[in-house]
């Protein structure tokens, strides 16, 4: 997406808005000083710009940096419009009330939210600055998409503000029931917002559940089966799971390139018998730690060995400004030191670990390399990782062992699911996974590669845009 061409004037009259804490551009500086606007990695961006891009449709979001945001700018067929955010604003709307409130609370207190009023503050005045952006450049009439946990306002701050827009709102993260939910002292305003959206779409059924039974119980408000009666509308709430363009995923780890690749990481790792694979984002609800110590069980129990078994880790860097994750990183780094002490030797270490972004072609070539896949959070919404090594495996080789408290155990129901919380649980599964017959696995991995090549990330857009537009 270079083709930008700067525009003032943002399209006044877009037939569809998205609205992300992100713009869909990254903006990067060549070697020569310039710098300039690249499409984004990840699937939502190439999810969501068919139904935007080439019908003047619009996308308003962050540039990712404080201070004055850009000029309204055409790309990709679409109109970006920047809201800007002050280092402040970053601070407490992003990096506090969004990443240190709502992420744990969200993902069932595994960290303990931190509930601050000047969070909670800059986080009204940046949802309002977003919904007014909206507001500008939708056409009358037109469809708006919201997006995820930092804008949970928008919807009923921009109905209020323009009564003739279908508004849609997906939330990527889970959500979580009364009981939680209700700690938050900001409880009855974060409803509200959503009640603004004529749809409101969730990762699994029980998250749209819980939100049913909230705005019952909290605002005493008449709900049937997935809808609730509010200010003389139905909102709907309900599950859309989320998925990867599978198709791609699959191509891409099929490519000679990518196969030569995961056979020179193989040689690299010193040919290991076999190759356990981690893939996240350094994040606490991820369970980096049980699978670290799960291993070390193993090892220290000597049913696994090293160098022959070996854990990579990938770990990318991840809100490096919140405190607990600069704790939670510390005490990861600490764990693979003292495994790799006791347990590595001159020929090899037993955890590989990267705190380090990888490129996709990377990534797909150790899929394609790892014979087990270690997907353990305490929750996820979905986690597109999961997902991801199935698409890779094109070869039907390869055993994933799943969280039950990851959205996409709803689906891949043939992964060898795990309560992270057990550890004993999480090493007998990770053993029967290394020690799987291959037409066991061949079974397994075609079931799931089945489901997902039906579900894929065109299933989940359009089923939001149909249903949304049937709100229409
Ligand atoms: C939120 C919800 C939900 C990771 N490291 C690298 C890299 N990645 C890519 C993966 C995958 C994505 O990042 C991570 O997606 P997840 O779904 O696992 O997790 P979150 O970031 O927490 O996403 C989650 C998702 O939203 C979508 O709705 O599934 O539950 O928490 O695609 O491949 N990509 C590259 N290099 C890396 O080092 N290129």
């Amino acid at each position: 997406m270079t083709d930008e061409s700067s525009d003032p004037r943002p399209s006044a009259d877009s037939p569809v808005v998205v609205v992300a804490n992100r713009l869909p551009v990254d903006q990067v500086t060549d070697p020569d000083g310039t710098t300039r606007w690249q499409r984004s990695p990840g699937g939502l961006v190439t999810a969501l710009e068919p139904f935007v891009a080439g019908r003047g449709g619009a996308w308003v979001g962050w540039s990712g940096s404080a201070g004055a945001a850009p000029e309204p700018f055409e790309s990709g067929g679409m109109s970006l419009v920047p809201v800007p955010l002050s280092e402040q604003e970053v601070d407490r709307y992003y990096e506090g009330f969004s990443n240190a409130s709502l992420w744990p609370l969200y993902h069932d207190v595994v960290e303990k939210p931190e509930y601050q009023r000047q969070w909670w503050d800059a986080y009204v005045q940046v949802n309002k600055r977003f919904a007014e952006r909206a507001a500008e450049v939708a056409a009358e009439g037109a469809i708006v998409w919201v997006h995820d946990y930092q804008l949970q306002l928008v919807p009923a701050m921009l109905r209020q503000r323009r009564p003739d827009l279908t508004i849609g709102f997906f939330l990527h993260i889970p959500f979580p029931p009364y009981e939680l939910f209700t700690q938050l002292p900001w409880r009855g305003a974060i409803v509200e917002g959503l009640l603004g959206a004529d749809l409101i779409g969730f990762q699994q059924p029980s998250a749209a559940s819980n939100f049913v039974a909230l705005a019952r119980r909290l605002h005493d408000l008449r709900t049937l089966g997935n809808t609730v009666s509010y200010d003389g509308r139905t909102v709907t709430a309900k599950a859309f799971p989320i998925s990867i363009d599978v198709a791609a995923f699959d191509q891409l780890a099929a490519s000679p390139e990518v196969l030569a690749r995961a056979a020179e990481i193989r040689e690299e790792l010193g040919q290991p018998e076999k190759i356990v694979l981690g893939v996240d984002r350094l994040d606490y609800t991820k369970g980096i730690g049980v699978r670290l110590e799960a291993f070390e069980e193993l090892l220290e129990e000597g049913v696994l060995e090293a160098p022959a078994t070996v854990l990579v880790q990938v770990a990318t860097p991840s809100r490096e400004r919140v405190e607990h994750y600069v704790t939670m990183r510390e005490t990861i780094e600490q764990q693979v030191g003292h495994i790799n002490g006791v347990y590595g030797s001159i020929s090899g270490n037993a955890v590989q670990y990267f705190n380090q972004s990888m490129p996709r072609e990377e990534l797909a070539a150790l899929y394609r390399a790892a014979d087990v896949m270690l997907v353990t959070p305490y929750r996820d919404g979905m986690n597109l990782v999961a997902k991801e090594y199935v698409a890779a495996r094109g070869d039907l080789a390869g055993a994933l062992v799943l969280s039950e408290f990851a959205g996409a155990a709803a689906e891949l129901k043939q992964a060898f699911l795990v309560n992270p919380h057990d550890i004993s649980g999480v090493k007998a599964q990770l053993v029967r996974a290394l020690r799987i017959e291959p037409a066991e696995a061949a079974k397994r991995m075609r079931a799931m590669r089945r489901h997902l090549f039906r579900h894929d990330l065109d299933h989940w857009a359009n089923s939001f845009f149909d249903s949304l537009k049937a709100q229409a």
